[in-house]
């Protein structure tokens, strides 16, 4: 099983990576944020809770998000592996990973961080909320959700570079370009 955790702050590309990799390692792409943005369109009850939090720039409670991911383990026990997107944002969330995986004999081949400068980003953002007009994406909710990644990053950073995990790639230049940079610290890994 490959394993492999995406970073980095809203607007880095995460979601766009993993679109590409869950194609080439043939995984299955666990993105918690797209998880709610479906829970959100079909009205249901975790739906609306996280719709609160989500447009006000704010995480979603561990605990939702911890059930969320644990289903998703479930539906797919035999799978090759999977690109976690979004997810650990948090210590706790971290921790919670780690331990889910190891009760599972598995574990995380390498945690990607996709590092963007806060003006690239908010200019990718504001250009899909012109596109996809994700209610998230507003100059404001957007240095919110900065500022949110930047208190949580050097701790979940620090998690994974004390479990010899951490791999800090640079998420500006083409899509391919990055795609590769990826690829090649992933294939060390296995
Ligand atoms: P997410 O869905 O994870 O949203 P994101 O961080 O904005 O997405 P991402 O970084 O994947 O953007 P993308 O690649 O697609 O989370 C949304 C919200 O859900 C959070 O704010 C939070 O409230 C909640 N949530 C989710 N997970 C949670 C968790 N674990 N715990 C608690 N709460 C949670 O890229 C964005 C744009 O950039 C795209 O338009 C793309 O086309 C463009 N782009 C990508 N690569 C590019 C490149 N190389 N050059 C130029 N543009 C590029």
């Amino acid at each position: 099983m490959i394993n492999i955790v995406l970073f980095g702050p809203p607007g880095s590309g995460k979601g766009t990576q993993a679109k590409k990799l869950i194609e080439k390692y043939n995984l299955i792409h666990l993105s918690t944020g797209d998880i709610l943005r479906n829970e959100i369109a079909h009205g249901t009850v975790l739906g609306e809770k996280a719709k609160a939090f989500i447009d006000a720039g704010e995480l979603v409670p561990d605990d939702d998000i911890k059930a969320m991911v644990l289903k998703k383990f479930d539906e797919h026990k035999d799978s090759n592996g999977f690109i976690f997107d979004g997810f650990p944002r948090t210590c706790d969330q971290a921790r919670f990973l780690r331990h889910e995986l190891t009760d599972r004999d598995l574990r995380i081949n390498i945690m990607i961080t996709l590092n963007v400068p806060k003006e690239e980003i908010i200019g990718r953002l504001l250009k899909r909320a012109e596109i996809e007009g994700r209610p998230d994406d507003t100059k404001s909710i957007i240095e919110k959700r900065i500022e949110i990644y930047q208190n949580q990053a050097v701790a979940i950073s620090g998690f994974y570079e004390r479990m010899q995990k951490y791999v800090p790639i640079d998420g500006v230049g083409t899509v391919d370009e990055i795609f590769q940079r990826i690829c090649n610290a992933v294939d060390a890994t296995i």
